[in-house]
């Protein structure tokens, strides 16, 4: 039969990339939740906003009468929420809002479901940023609660509060760790597609014979458990379709720096090079004495780092039955791709 799906943070990667593996893989209903801002971008659901099983909504997880009047109007089967302030560099300038979202958020998404709709199942998406200042690695399940910015906290915040729920009111609720998940729909704030859009601009304006500018990064020895995001999507549904409800850790299991991935990103674009230097000195050239194509800029530290993740998937594999199946390397060559064809289409239009 039919079910209704609610999604929260529909524009963003994970929204739009679970909106479209349910499409393509159920009958389900989809209602994909946006909040309302100036100018919302629709790039990322464009592939499947005319299908007649989806439909866009409108809600903000600060107003909890949004969210009741989603839960009432819609009755539905899954709540599933990706809306979030996600952006963990930004998370010290706006410490409140981010746990109104994140921790508070994920309140009103349960407390709608307690009083109007207690058999939904809600999936909570937590964070490897939860476990900040690692002791051990691979972190599993187990290892201790110590975020180092407000946004770790408000997602270890979330956490505990779906425990609460789930064992206090008997709701399928879960709240799963999810290591870094990037793909052709990840935000350009982020690390790995801040690098492969500016690499593809790099790309273009040598092959041009232009000037270009140096792409400029923080910390690039910090090291991350990075994998595409649609692995993690079925993850995530096979999550929410367990006898009883249980929180799992979503990990590649492998480890890369941003060096790494900043050097698999230029050798994707056909622009080989080397890294050369330590610490702000550190330069990603082509040939000694060129113009470097990447080096370390101040401006992009975060008042506190978390310099290593580095995930145990061994539980959702086991007892989900869920494994990876894009590697690293293709996940690197598939967005320096897109953003090579962005680069082409955009330069092409302004000629
Ligand atoms: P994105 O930043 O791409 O998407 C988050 C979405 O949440 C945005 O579309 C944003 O809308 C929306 N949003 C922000 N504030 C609100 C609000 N007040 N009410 C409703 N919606 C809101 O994140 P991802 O898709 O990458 O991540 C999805 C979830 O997974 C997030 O909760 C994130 O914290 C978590 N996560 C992600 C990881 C990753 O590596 N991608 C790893 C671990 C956890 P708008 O477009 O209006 O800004
Ligand atoms: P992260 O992702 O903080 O891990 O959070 P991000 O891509 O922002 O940073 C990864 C690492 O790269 C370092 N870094 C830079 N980061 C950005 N954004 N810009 C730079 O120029 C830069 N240079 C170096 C960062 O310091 C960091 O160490 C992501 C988000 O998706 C969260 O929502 C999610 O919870 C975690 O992953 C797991």
């Amino acid at each position: 039969m039919n079910k209704k799906v609610l999604i929260t943070g529909i524009l963003g990667q994970d929204g739009a990339n679970m909106a479209e593996y349910l499409l393509n893989t159920t009958d389900h209903e989809i209602y994909g939740m946006q909040r309302r801002s100036g100018s919302p971008n629709y790039d990322n659901i464009k592939a499947f906003e005319n299908n007649p099983r989806f439909s866009l909504v409108d809600g903000d997880l600060t107003d909890s009468s949004s969210i009741n009047r989603l839960v009432s109007g819609i009755e539905p089967d899954y709540f599933i929420n990706f809306g979030a302030n996600s952006f963990v560099g930004v998370s010290w300038d706006v410490p409140l809002s981010v746990f109104d979202i994140n921790a508070s958020g994920v309140i009103r998404c349960l407390e709608a479901i307690k009083k109007i709709k207690p058999d939904c199942r809600f999936y909570s998406a937590g964070s490897s940023e939860e476990f900040g200042d690692v002791d051990y690695s691979p972190q599993d399940l187990k290892h201790p609660v110590k975020p180092r910015s407000p946004y770790g906290a408000s997602k270890a915040a979330a956490r505990h509060i779906v425990k609460v729920y789930r064992e206090s009111y008997n709701i399928y609720a879960v709240h799963s760790i999810l290591f870094n998940h990037e793909g052709l729909r990840r935000g350009e704030e982020f690390v790995t597609r801040k690098i492969t859009k500016k690499v593809a601009e790099i790309k273009h304006k040598i092959d041009a014979g232009e000037a270009f500018e140096t792409l400029k990064l923080g910390n690039i020895d910090s090291k991350r458990d990075w994998s595409d995001s649609r692995d993690f999507m079925r993850g995530v549904w096979l999550m929410l379709n367990q006898d009883r409800p249980k929180d799992y850790l979503l990990a590649s299991g492998e480890v890369h720096s941003v060096k790494d991935f900043v050097s698999s990103a230029f050798q994707n674009a056909g622009v080989p090079g080397l890294w050369s230097g330590e610490g702000l000195d550190a330069k990603f050239r082509v040939f000694e004495k060129n113009t470097p194509l990447a080096e370390v800029d101040e401006k992009w530290f975060r008042p506190a780092e978390v310099s290593l993740l580095h995930g145990d998937p061994s539980l959702a594999q086991k007892e989900l039955g869920w494994k990876r199946e894009i590697s690293f390397d293709k996940m690197v060559k598939d967005m320096v791709e897109l953003d090579l064809a962005i680069y082409a289409k955009e330069a092409k239009k302004d000629k």
